[in-house]
């Protein structure tokens, strides 16, 4: 049945990306861009004859949100959807709600590029004291997990991975070997963690990697799901050139 494709997407801009603000596992809704670059992902799937099986999602609003525009726009707004917290952004810790420029202002680009990029060294916790943790923590979306003596305060992209993974290699990976057509809508973050693991990409190449709101893009594997083809964007190379870009840029100090 290989080669297989998988297609995966970025939500898109959400309120906080918006506002250049950590945003984690606070449940920002789509900006108005964001909703726009929701449907011109489906258009570009659609113009591309893609049609699903399966889609996956994490539970926060902006990935779910992006996934129904693209199902809107293909016609399978009956698709099957699994909603897990396994896919969700990395939590962004003590850093949930600052802006990303302003922190690199006061604590220098280089640190945020490290609390943003590294691969294992993760930002500061979240505390009880967080504006943020309540509405986080108490969230009943996750009474289904993690379990409460084990929810993160915190996550770096090795945490990230490790919870991610397990999700990949029990459900998703025997869908994609039965031959069914699978869509992933989740986050920045838990997209390179699984663009690092297919593509086997050292710890210091994931950090150069940055991925766009809202553009599509596929990976190509063979029967032992190594890619053929990586991380191809359906999107004009210069748009998504300029769009990676401005990822990359939203940790300089303006
Ligand atoms: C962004 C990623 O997550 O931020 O949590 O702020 O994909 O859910 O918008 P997303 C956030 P960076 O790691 O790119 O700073």
């Amino acid at each position: 049945m290989a080669p297989f494709k998988i297609v995966m997407v970025r939500h898109g801009e959400s309120e906080w990306n918006e506002k250049n603000l950590f945003c984690g596992w606070f449940d920002a809704n789509l900006s108005e861009k964001g909703k726009k670059e929701a449907e011109s992902a489906g258009k570009a799937l659609k113009d591309s004859g893609y049609k699903f099986d399966v889609a996956y999602t994490s539970v926060l609003t902006r990935a779910q949100n992006t996934l129904q525009a693209v199902l809107n726009e293909i016609g399978q707004t009956d698709l099957p959807v699994v909603k897990t917290w396994r896919l969700n952004e990395r939590h962004y810790g003590g850093l949930t709600g600052l802006n990303k420029a302003e922190t690199a202002a006061k604590y220098g680009e280089e640190q945020v590029a490290i609390w943003r990029r590294s691969f294992d060294i993760p930002p500061p916790p979240m505390e009880p004291d967080h504006p943020y943790y309540d509405i986080i923590v108490k969230d009943p979306r996750y009474a289904e997990g993690p379990p409460q003596d084990q929810f993160p305060k915190f996550e770096s992209l090795k945490l990230t991975i490790e919870r991610t993974l397990p999700f990949w290699n029990e459900t998703i990976v025997p869908q994609i070997k039965s031959g069914k057509s699978i869509l992933i809508a989740a986050h920045g973050n838990s997209l390179r963690g699984i663009v690092k693991h297919l593509d086997q990409l050292s710890d210091e190449q994931i950090m150069k990697l940055n991925l766009p709101t809202g553009i599509p893009f596929v990976y190509t594997l063979d029967e032992n799901l190594h890619p053929i083809k990586s991380l191809e964007f359906l999107g004009d190379p210069e748009t998504v050139k300029k769009a990676v870009e401005a990822v990359a840029a939203q940790g300089k100090a303006k």
